[in-house]
């Protein structure tokens, strides 16, 4: 059996079906989820399905969380977009004798029954898109508006690697059949107050670059206040500083005083980084990873880390 008939059989036998997602969760984490919860609905309207999590005010517009129910141990649980228990976000997949994971990190431990992963594939939603094709699970246009959110924030419009022609294929079959409105999508995800845009020059004015072109901000919780944004704003607005000349790696560290953490968010231009920030709790993609770091002192261990890796990098691509 494939692996698609393989989950769409463990759909079809179980309720009720909880579906997860990451910590910290991006369009993709919360797209897959939610989109997978409409989709399960729109063939299956009798079962019980729960996206659970907690809330983002930031991406309220990809939909409502649900609260885990009382008997959520009997049902199935679906972890999208998530490799490792610790970051699977409202539940313990331990808890469950039913589990399956469609994920498109690298693999970094088992913790569902059914693992579905692919690494090649640019997002968990074009994953969701894919099982859709190969099952007789039919898309929706809510659906598809979350699944196209969430593809374009994890490629970056289009423009990381692993945007193959798989992904366009997907995607615009998902235009076509959904006929949804990409404008109105695009002006959702992108548009932002000017705050923001000063907040952004800040950055881009005081980024520390090392000899091996890594680039590194400290962003304090003053700094935070003073542009009246949001602890997880750095980390969100990475992706601007790309194709940077002088730049291969670049990194916030953002104080988040709540938790008495550094969030760090990297992303990279041709080194591969995850296999640093794993050394520090994080983890993610080869070229854009994340970690919560307490010490101080390591995060200046990481960026001379990160900074070996670049001169290799270098080196080898001299
Ligand atoms: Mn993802």
């Amino acid at each position: 059996m494939n692996i698609y008939k393989k989950i769409y059989k463990q759909i079809q036998k179980s309720d009720p079906i909880i579906l997860a997602h990451h910590i910290g969760p991006d369009p993709d984490a919360l797209g897959s989820s939610l989109a997978l919860k409409e989709i399960i609905l729109n063939k299956f309207p009798k079962k019980h399905v729960y996206a659970v999590g907690h809330p983002t005010s930031k991406f309220a517009f990809l939909g409502k969380l649900d609260k885990l129910p009382e008997n959520y141990k009997e049902g199935l649980l679906i972890v999208t977009d998530t490799p490792d228990k610790h970051r699977v976000d409202g539940v313990n997949p331990f808890d469950f004798e039913k589990s399956v994971k469609i994920d498109h990190h690298p693999f970094i431990e088992k913790t569902c029954k059914i693992e579905w992963i692919d690494p090649n594939a640019s997002s968990a939603c074009q994953m969701i898109l894919e099982l859709c094709e190969n099952t007789r699970l039919k898309l929706t246009k809510e659906a598809g508006e979350k699944l196209f959110a969430g593809i374009i924030t994890d490629t970056n419009r289009f423009m990381f690697a692993y945007t193959t022609d798989k992904t366009f294929k997907l995607v615009g079959n998902l235009v076509k059949k959904t006929n949804i409105d990409i404008n109105e999508i695009y002006n959702k995800l992108y548009l932002r107050p000017y705050k923001e845009i000063k907040f952004q020059s800040f950055i881009g004015s005081n980024f520390s670059i090392t000899e091996n072109q890594v680039a590194y901000i400290k962003i304090t919780d003053d700094i935070l206040k003073e542009y009246n944004v949001e602890v997880p704003t750095p980390g969100n607005m990475i992706n601007n500083f790309n194709f940077i000349d002088e730049i291969l790696v670049w990194v916030t560290i953002t104080e988040d005083k709540n938790f008495g953490v550094y969030r760090v968010s990297v992303r990279s231009r041709g080194p591969i980084i995850n296999s640093v920030l794993e050394n520090y709790g994080g983890g993610g993609h080869k070229y854009a990873s994340g970690a919560r770091i307490k010490d101080e002192e390591n995060i200046d261990i990481m960026i001379k880390d990160l900074d070996e890796v670049s001169k290799n990098y270098i080196k080898e691509n001299a």
